[in-house]
């Protein structure tokens, strides 16, 4: 069986997510930040998510993973298997969402309380006119790529929802809000989530 090894509510999410869209059985293999011994083993950074599968390959980053699976499964619905205007589009987003938003939250969460407030100011700053951007897109399309929900919805929600540990208020997008209520109402984002706040709470 195809394993991925996730962190509760990181950025690995957005794989779980795509899993139970397509409805695949996975092993999900839940890392701890206090022992990585499993994990260097499929990768040296100790970052999730990784996808390994049984036959013996590895993938690692979000948004590579996110494609390699879609491609495998030769289902196009949330990401063009043929060479469209619209794969590129999305491909566009993932990208923005990798090198230019998930990034920016480093500061506040990997080195928390290393950093002067007018540093954590300036990153803040940085967020807001992504978000601004963001909802601008959002105004235009009622997904993030454009007509359809596509992989990159996925990753961007799951970026997002960490908005709220660091006191980012969403409300005040419109474009955003509407867009969020829509991606939380579906069953594969309810189920990720419930499963992956049971697994924070619990001591599996
Ligand atoms: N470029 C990587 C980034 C992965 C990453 O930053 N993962 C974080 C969670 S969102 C992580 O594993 N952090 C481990 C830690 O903080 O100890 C990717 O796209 O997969």
């Amino acid at each position: 069986m195809d394993s991925l090894y996730f962190i509760p509510g990181a950025c690995s999410k957005a794989v779980h997510i795509l899993c139970r869209e397509l409805d695949l059985e996975i092993e999900l293999k839940r890392v701890r930040k206090s022992d990585k011994t499993e994990l260097l083993t499929v990768n040296p950074l100790g970052l999730v998510p990784v996808w390994v599968e049984s036959a013996g390959t590895v993938v690692r980053e979000v948004s590579t993973i996110l494609q390699y699976i879609c491609q495998r499964e030769e289902d196009a619905r949330f990401f063009d298997t043929q060479n469209t205007r619209h794969k590129y589009q999305v491909m566009e987003r993932l990208g923005f969402v990798a090198t230019e938003l998930h990034k920016t939250f480093v500061p506040f969460f990997a080195h928390r309380g290393q950093h002067k407030q007018e540093t954590l100011d300036i990153f803040k700053d940085d967020l807001l006119k992504k978000l601004q951007y963001i909802d601008g897109l959002l105004s235009s399309y009622p997904f993030f790529a454009g007509q359809t929900y596509s992989i990159a919805d996925m990753y961007l929600i799951v970026v997002l929802d960490w908005c709220q540990y660091i006191d980012l208020n969403l409300s005040v997008y419109e474009h955003i809000n509407k867009w969020m209520t829509l991606i939380k109402s579906r069953s594969a984002f309810i189920e990720a989530t419930t499963i992956e706040n049971d697994m924070r709470t619990s001591s599996k």
